[in-house]
Parts: structure tokens; C-alpha cells; sequence
């Protein structure tokens, strides 16, 4: 029931189905994401090959003329459907089988990526023809989540999309096995059972998912008065570079797709009073699979509670504006709206100053940043702080000499701007966020 590929499986060969819809450079950008998907995994891509369909919806996403050309960079594998071999089955009717073998422009192919998603018959069809292992878009972003996943909640997450993958996708066994043959209701087939198994499986994860979540929320409550900024954008614009340069964390940094499936929240360094907090956040990708993003909202909560969001982009990928297109649509499909946010052009280091010029004219109230550049992390720092110092208020607190114990508590939850000491008490005017204010308040009455 696994999705991973073997690993002796690692020589990929890529599709684009180029539809009316989908062609030219958004099918090529597509494709070329597609690649560092793979080679995320592992894979090495020998080839690439486009087919051009009215959609993608049609039983036999390939045409035959295509279908004679994958087959044979994949090594003539497969079968027609009565068992018969595939390439003689097109020799007869297709003329593209006279490529000579010794003539291959790379090595055999052992899997195919199809750079769109694929019903389960489409999968099991082509599968069929080709006689070598099919993946499309969506198993392949769901194989990176799974073995990229780590924290208890990324795993549910995960495991929850990948069996909603799985279950449409499941086969008959021939062999079925004695145990799986016992576990059997009446009438049910060795398939139904697994279907059955699935099920119970996902019932259990989402049961589990729910309790952690509800230990998640009541974290972040207690966090709810801190100034918050979450870090969001597209997978590999540098979300986790920028966290650990403002925070000072240890937080996993990879030049991989989707390297971070988990929130991790730390407090801006240097420390401010009060502390404020920053979340990095799971990347995006087009085409996100439903599930996966369904399964994602509970992690971009960190994002829902925020301040202030943090766009992060890679400012040298020339795709970045489609990139940044997906990052507001997931956003708003999770409901995160009405919080102010910072377009954030990321690896300016990777660009040339003619390219920062029309930049930042295009997006003027954008800032450019390299994660490498100290400078720009002290500009980044300094605009968060005075964010954060707009939705303080200033007030002044009075204290007794007999309760001056709790100047210190004060100076480390709130930013204090002076200190008067009169005949009967000590005057603090400070600056807090207005729950804070209100508690101290209140608490003071009580002295
Ligand atoms: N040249 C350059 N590379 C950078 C910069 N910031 C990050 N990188 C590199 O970009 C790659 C991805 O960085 P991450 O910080 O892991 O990106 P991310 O947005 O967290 O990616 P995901 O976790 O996959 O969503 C790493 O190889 C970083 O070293 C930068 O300002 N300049
Ligand atoms: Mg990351």
C-alpha cells in the first residue's frame, strides 16, 4: 500500500499534457517545477516529452503516436489489454517505432511522471501500456510530504492526504493472502477489505488529528497577546533562511521543495519587550493538491492569528509573480484575510542592480532582502518591531514603594520609557500591548 517508489527505480522520464488551457511557459515552468519535485525525491530526470490533448480528462492520456515513443524510451514494457505486447501492437499502427534502440538520447526510463494529476484508471491504463511505474503531480507532492513530515501533526497530516490518494487508486490482489482473506466480511472482496482498512485507518488518524489540534489551539491562545509574524510564500523562497537570521533558531534550511511541513514559532532576536513572535509556515506549490491543503489548514492557523505576514519571495526566480498568485489564493482559501502584510523580495544577492531597480518600482512597498545580508536583517527587524510598536499604547502606571517588587516583572513583559520616583510612589510610563495593560491594571488594584 505504499506510494514510494523503489529505489532502484530512479531514472524518470516527464510529461506535460499541454491542453488549451495549459501550454507554452506556464506548461514549461510547470514542468521544470516538476523536475525539482523529482529530483527531490531522488529521481533523475533523462527526458522530458509533451503531449498535446484537448484535456486531460480522456481515458488514454496518451495518443497512440506518443504512446509508441514513451514505450520505447521506457523499454517496450507493456501490454495491450488482451496481453499482447505493446510495441508490436503500435508497430502496426503507427510509424514512430523505427526509432533505433542503440539511438536513445538518454537511458531507459524506469518511471513516468505525468506533470498533471491522473484518475486511477488513467493511472492504471498507462501503467498498463508502459509496463513501467506512473506517477502523477499530486503522488509525487504527497511522497515529498510524507517523508519530509516530522512533528506528530505533520505526519497525521500527511498520512490522512495520502491514504484519501491512496484509496481510489487500490487494486485487486491476485494473490490475496491467507490473513487478508480471513479478516474478510461476508461477501466482501479481498479489495473491499482494503477499502474497508482504509477507512477505519482515516477515521482513527482524524480522531487522533483533532486531539492534537485541540492541544495546538490552546498553545497558541496562550500566546494570543504576543505580536505575531508569520513567515508565508511559496516552497524554497527562503521562509526558514529569514527565520533563523531574525530569531537566531536552528531551524532546518534545504535547498529541497517543501523541506518545512511544520510550524515552528520563535521570538524575534534581538529580544523586544514584550516578545514578539515569529512562525515559519509550510510552503506552497501550484496545483496544490485539494487534500493537502485541506490537511494544511490546521498549520497555517499560525498564519490566521498573526499580526503581520511576512510574503516571502524568491526575487530570482523569474516565476515568482505566478508563485506569488498561488500564495494569496491558498491564503484566502484557508481564510486568512485582513492582516496587514510585507511583500518581502527575497535573494535580491541572486539579482543584478538594474533588475532591484524595476523591482522595487513595480512593487514599491515591497523590501529586498538577502538572508546572507546582516543589513538587511537589521531593516527587516527594525520594520517588525515598529509594526508591533503601532498597536502598543502608552500608560502610565503607578507604584507604591511597598509593591516595587513588581517593577521587574513589568520590564520584562513591557517596554518601559520612563521612570519617576515621586515622594509616595514611582511613576513608570510604559508602552504594552492594551490585554497586558489591562491585567497589570488590574492587578495593581489588588496590591
Ligand atoms: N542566494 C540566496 N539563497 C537563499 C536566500 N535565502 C535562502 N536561500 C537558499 O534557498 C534555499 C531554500 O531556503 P529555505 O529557507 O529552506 O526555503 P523555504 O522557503 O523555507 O522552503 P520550504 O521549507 O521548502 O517551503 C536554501 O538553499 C537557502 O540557502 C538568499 O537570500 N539568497
Ligand atoms: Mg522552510
Amino acid at each position: 500500500m505504499q506510494l514510494t517508489a523503489k529505489a532502484s527505480l530512479n531514472h524518470a522520464l516527464l510529461i506535460s499534457i499541454c491542453t488549451p488551457q495549459f501550454k507554452g511557459d506556464e506548461a514549461t515552468e510547470s514542468l521544470a517545477e516538476l523536475a525539482r519535485l523529482v529530483t527531490t525525491l531522488g529521481f533523475k530526470v533523462v527526458g522530458t516529452q509533451s503531449q498535446k490533448q484537448s484535456s486531460t480528462q480522456k481515458l488514454n492520456v496518451l495518443g497512440l503516436g506518443k504512446l509508441a515513443e514513451i514505450a520505447h524510451l521506457t523499454g517496450n514494457k507493456g501490454e495491450t489489454e488482451e496481453g499482447e505486447s505493446l510495441s508490436e501492437e503500435i508497430a502496426d499502427k503507427t510509424p514512430f517505432t523505427d526509432i533505433p534502440s542503440d539511438n536513445l538520447p538518454f537511458a531507459c526510463a524506469d518511471v513516468v511522471v505525468f506533470d498533471c494529476d491522473l484518475s486511477p484508471s488513467q493511472l492504471r491504463n498507462v501503467e498498463s501500456q508502459l509496463g513501467v511505474e506512473v506517477f502523477d503531480r499530486t503522488g509525487i507532492i504527497i511522497e515529498i510530504f510524507s517523508r519530509h513530515a516530522r512533528t506528530r501533526t505533520a505526519r497525521l497530516q500527511v498520512e490522512i492526504a495520502r491514504l484519501n490518494y491512496l484509496a481510489p487508486r487500490l487494486r485487486e490482489s491476485t494473490s490475496g493472502n491467507k490473513e487478508r482473506q480471513m479478516g474478510k466480511g461476508a461477501g466482501e472482496t479481498t479489495l473491499e477489505l482494503d477499502r474497508r482498512k482504509v477507512r477505519d485507518q482515516l477515521a482513527e488518524l482524524k480522531r487522533e488529528l483533532v486531539s492534537v489540534q485541540d492541544e495546538m489551539k490552546g498553545r497558541r491562545t496562550q500566546r494570543s497577546e504576543l505580536f505575531c509574524v508569520a513567515l508565508v510564500g511559496y516552497t524554497n523562497a527562503g521562509k526558514s533562511s529569514m527565520m533563523r537570521a531574525i530569531t537566531g533558531s536552528e531551524v532546518l534550511v534545504e535547498d529541497k521543495l517543501f523541506a518545512t511541513l511544520d510550524t515552528t514559532v520563535r521570538a524575534l532576536h534581538p529580544i523586544t519587550q514584550p516578545r514578539i513572535l515569529v512562525s515559519d509556515t509550510v510552503g506552497f506549490i501550484k496545483k496544490l493538491p485539494h487534500d493537502l491543503v485541506a490537511s494544511f489548514h490546521s498549520t497555517l492557523a499560525e498564519a490566521h492569528d498573526a499580526s503581520l505576514l511576512l510574503y516571502v519571495v524568491d526575487a530570482s526566480d523569474p516565476s515568482f509573480r505566478s508563485q506569488l498568485d498561488v500564495v494569496h489564493e491558498v491564503l484566502e482559501e484557508v481564510g486568512v484575510e485582513g492582516i496587514k502584510k510585507l511583500l518581502v523580495l527575497n535573494k535580491s544577492d541572486q539579482i543584478n542592480p538594474e533588475q532591484k531597480q524595476a523591482l522595487m518600482a513595480e512593487f514599491p512597498d515591497a523590501m529586498m532582502t538577502s538572508t546572507r545580508n546582516p543589513l538587511d536583517i537589521t531593516k527587516l527587524h527594525q520594520y517588525i518591531v515598529s509594526v508591533a510598536e503601532q498597536e502598543m499604547i502608552e500608560d502610565e502606571i503607578i507604584i507604591p514603594y511597598t509593591a516595587k517588587g513588581i517593577i521587574g516583572e513589568i520590564r520584562a513583559s513591557m517596554s518601559v520609557t520612563k521612570e519617576e520616583y515621586e515622594y509616595s510612589h514611582i511613576k513608570l510610563s510604559v508602552r504594552s500591548n492594551a490585554i497586558d495593560l489591562a491585567r497589570l491594571k488590574k492587578r495593581m488594584l489588588n496590591l
